[in-house]
């Protein structure tokens, strides 16, 4: 028998599902150890931008059969969209059993408030976003026009639509101070909306850390993703932490022998038909 880590709520992000860069069975091995209440996958889990037919590996059909065993097994998964599957806001708000598709969450913790995003709205106007947050309430909304707005005319002059994270992974001179300034912008708004904590992803650079403003202080918590870092946020015992992959040293006792025998066509099977005879 194996036995799980109890875990009140696990927050990954930034999988990019269908990629080359993702560690998928990493990050398996890492479900199969935890017994959380909520998974939320917080943006860019399947990339639907780079997706192709040639390459989605039996791994990566793992992963999904594991959220989608899990959410059948009562664990409350939230999917939480991000740039790379923007395609699925379309289907915001939307549930399915156990899976909830939504564009960003609010949740009560312990009587703290977190505010859960992907955090790709901030990639546009990080550098003078400071007025933003004076906006409150409207700042987040109003900062995911102007993004899809932008974007929107990159595309139609034939241009790249704007990465920070594209960025900062390469290294672009000033990176530092994109990946300061983005964690500024972010925590200044969760400040000024009295939110405890602020939770979002891709920037793929994990922390837990306090930022303070005149205005208050707020936890900035950053889950980091599964392509370099292997890292999820963890909540329980009403406090947070890292989990971290690499200095896991039960990883390899966490292996996924219930789907080992599967085939592709299986594991796809077991994916996309659903029981009549259920429910
Ligand atoms: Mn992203």
């Amino acid at each position: 028998m194996k036995i799980k880590r109890k875990i009140e709520i696990a927050v990954i992000s930034d999988v990019h599902l269908g990629t080359y860069g993702c560690h998928a069975k990493h990050l398996l091995t890492y479900l199969n150890s935890i017994e959380p209440k909520k998974l939320i996958l917080n943006g860019d889990f399947i990339d639907v931008w780079q997706f192709s037919k040639r390459y989605f590996p039996k791994s990566h059909l793992k992963v999904i059969k594991k959220i989608m065993d899990m959410a059948a097994d009562g664990v409350e998964i939230i999917y939480i969209t991000g740039n790379h599957d923007e395609m699925l806001r379309k289907f915001s708000n939307t549930t399915i059993g156990n899976i909830s598709i939504v564009d960003k969450m609010i949740l009560d913790l312990d009587g703290k408030k977190g505010w859960f995003f992907h955090g790709d709205v901030f990639d546009v106007s990080i550098q003078n976003a400071k007025w933003l947050a004076k906006l409150g309430g409207y700042g987040y909304d109003l900062l995911t026009l102007i993004n899809r707005a932008f974007n929107w005319y990159l595309e139609k002059r034939g241009k790249e639509r704007y990465s920070l994270s594209k960025k900062v992974k390469n290294g672009v001179k000033g990176a530092i101070k994109y990946v300061n300034d983005y964690e500024k912008v972010i925590a200044d708004l969760a400040i000024e909306n009295g939110y405890d904590y602020v939770v979002c992803g891709h920037i793929h650079q994990p922390k837990m850390e306090y930022i303070e403003n005149k205005h208050g202080k707020t936890m900035y918590l950053n889950s980091g993703d599964w392509v370099e870092n292997f890292t999820a946020l963890e909540y329980q015992f009403k406090r947070w932490k890292i989990y971290n992959y690499n200095n896991d040293k039960l990883a390899p006792f966490a292996v996924d022998e219930d789907y080992n025998n599967m085939n592709i066509k299986d594991l796809i099977a077991a994916i996309t038909i659903v029981d009549k005879h259920s429910k």
